[in-house]
């Protein structure tokens, strides 16, 4: 579709305002917002890692790529959201401590408020100190977000802080970002991983009820 092939190009370019409009412009078409979002915005994205990898582009290309990722989903996400489901929990969100990643943590955070869950959302470079205090200020659930493989560790270094600071069996914690796996998970501890900020919701889900 063309439309789709566009909305990518825009990403990619790191074109904000062009990528939000084609948003709009799929929406007024009656495309689903969750088509939109796979076929246009994460396939442009992945399309910006690919070109980083081979050496076409640099940080600041992938840089104004993400500011027109986080642009278009500002206007997709009243449609992504379901509307008007009692709280069911409060999730403290947040990207691992030396990660400045955050377009996926935001797509989880944003698809769980819209199942509703109260989320508590602490930004990007996340000390473990951070999601102890959340914790204590009744946080059910921690989601950790990693997408470097270097800062991915800091994950099993934040679930040892949890553990020493007491609070292990207070919580449930779920991980995940390109580089983590379900045996990543399992070998640090956490209660659970998923691939997308959809299963992120079903987990969550499962999580709470175990
Ligand atoms: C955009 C981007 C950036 C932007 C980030 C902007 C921002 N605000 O987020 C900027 C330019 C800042 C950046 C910086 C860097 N980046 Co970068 N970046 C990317 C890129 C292209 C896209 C990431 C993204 O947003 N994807 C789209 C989202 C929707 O996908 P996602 O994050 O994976 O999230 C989904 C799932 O993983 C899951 N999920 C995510 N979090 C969670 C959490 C939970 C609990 C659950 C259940 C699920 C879940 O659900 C999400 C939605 O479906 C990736 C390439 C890639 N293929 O991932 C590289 C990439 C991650 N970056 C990389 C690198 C190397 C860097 C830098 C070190 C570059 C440098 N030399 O400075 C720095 C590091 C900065 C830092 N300290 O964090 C490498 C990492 C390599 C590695 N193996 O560690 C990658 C893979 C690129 C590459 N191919 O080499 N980057």
């Amino acid at each position: 579709m063309a439309l789709l092939e566009e909305l990518r190009e825009a990403v990619i370019d790191g074109q904000a305002k062009l990528a939000a409009a084609k948003v709009e412009e799929g929406l007024a078409e009656d495309i689903e917002a969750g088509t939109l979002l796979r076929e246009g915005l994460i396939a442009g994205m992945a399309q910006v890692g690919k070109l980083y990898e081979e050496g076409e582009i640099f940080v600041p290309e992938m840089l104004v790529a993400a500011r027109a990722m986080t642009a278009a989903l500002g206007v997709l996400k009243p449609h992504l959201v379901e509307q008007g489901v009692a709280s069911s929990g409060k999730v403290a969100i947040g990207t691992t401590q030396g990660d400045l990643h955050d377009i996926g943590k935001n797509l989880v955070a944003m698809m769980l408020e819209g199942s509703g869950y109260e989320i508590v959302d602490l930004g990007v470079d996340v000390p473990a100190d951070k999601f102890i205090e959340a914790i204590k200020d009744g946080a059910a659930v921690v989601a950790m977000s990693a997408l470097l493989t270097t800062t991915m560790t800091n994950m099993q270094l934040a679930i040892q802080a949890i553990t020493e600071a007491g609070l292990r069996d207070k919580v449930r914690i779920i991980i995940g970002g390109a580089p983590i796996t379900k045996s990543y998970a399992d070998e640090i501890g956490a209660d659970g991983y998923a691939e997308d900020a959809s299963s992120a919701v079903r987990l969550v889900k499962e999580v709470l009820a175990a």
